[in-house]
């Protein structure tokens, strides 16, 4: 058996061999979900927040043929730069890296990359899900059944709200994979802090949820955990400011035949500016939450494995 396409950043080879915390961060959120240069400098800030508190962060994407697992300062510039960079999840991984292209991981692929590097921890923005009219389309985000195959707990500000989140939280439920609410009843709306559903779960400690990943591991359950971390009341958009908005990109979508990988992309595009860049401001202040939140359950994690 030939070894595995990864690379490791000299920060994360050391981290893995002292079995440190580690927070695994995709890259997908950098090509497709944020303009440049906000991309660039959140996803340097949202490591700068891994690292306060307490963990190594692993930014994840496809170069040159290997998996990279943490990114050197020239490598994210790069990437957030770069045009024709394939948007990665379970389906495309392997053709990427065997053609040697550049490639963005999704919540999807970083999960699997996470699994490989043997990191337990994720953190993103929001996860894909069931989008809205799928009982005609059929578009359901490979997210969702990467989270009950692959154990990595993965921390997100709920589904983003451009979604149909009562059929996202039943596939979910469906496929086993716990939803855990972080601090809160509600499951939380990406955006805004509620979205009138109940989260199935709730825990209010890192270590609560620690202790849980590590009782799926024992049970030998495949699958990981999807923690929602509400974001920051600052920062959210209520509901009622951003449903209409996303209800008139939604129908732009639909008019121009938008579909498969594209959607998620150009509904955050309209959003932005509908919104003048106020949905972009929240989506920077939620992402740098979850990477706190995740870095404390990575070293929950290590201290009690
Ligand atoms: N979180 C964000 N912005 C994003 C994403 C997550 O704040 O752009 C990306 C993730 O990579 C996620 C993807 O996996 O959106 C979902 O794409 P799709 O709906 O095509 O599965
Ligand atoms: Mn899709």
């Amino acid at each position: 058996m030939t070894a595995l396409p990864l690379s490791f950043a000299p920060e994360v080879a050391d981290a893995r061999a002292e079995g440190a915390p580690i927070v695994a961060l995709e890259s997908t959120i950098i090509t497709h979900g944020m303009p440049y240069p906000q991309n660039l400098e959140t996803a340097r800030r949202v490591e700068v927040e891994v690292r306060v508190a307490g963990a190594v962060p692993a930014t994840i994407a496809v170069m040159g043929g290997r998996i990279h697992v943490g990114l050197t300062g020239p490598e994210l510039d790069a990437l957030a730069q770069a045009k024709a960079v394939m948007k990665l999840s379970r389906a495309d991984l392997a053709a990427c890296l065997a053609a040697g292209r550049t490639g963005a991981t999704t919540v999807a692929a970083t999960m699997i990359a996470a699994s490989l590097a043997g990191i337990a921890v994720f953190a993103t923005g929001g996860i894909g899900g069931v989008h809205r009219g799928a009982e005609s389309s059929f578009d359901i985000s490979a997210d969702l059944r990467e989270l009950a195959e692959t154990p990595v707990t993965v921390v997100a500000a709920g589904a983003k709200a451009i979604l149909d989140l009562p059929k996202t939280l039943e596939v979910l439920e469906t496929l086993g994979v716990p939803v855990i609410a972080y601090g809160q009843d509600a499951f939380p709306a990406f955006w805004s802090r509620e979205s009138g559903l109940a989260a199935p779960l709730r825990m209010d400690t890192p270590g609560a949820i620690a202790a849980a990943h590590l009782m799926r591991g024992r049970l030998g359950l495949p699958g990981g955990q999807l923690v929602a971390n509400p974001i920051p009341a600052a920062a959210e958009i209520p509901r009622e400011t951003i449903d209409p908005l996303i209800e008139a990109a939604l129908a732009e979508a639909a008019a121009q035949g938008i579909a498969a990988k594209a959607v998620t992309p150009f509904l955050l595009g309209r959003i932005f500016e509908l919104t003048k860049g106020r949905s972009l401001d929240a989506n920077i202040a939620l992402v740098l939450n979850n990477a706190r939140l995740g870095a404390e359950i990575a070293t929950a994690i290590s201290s009690a494995a």
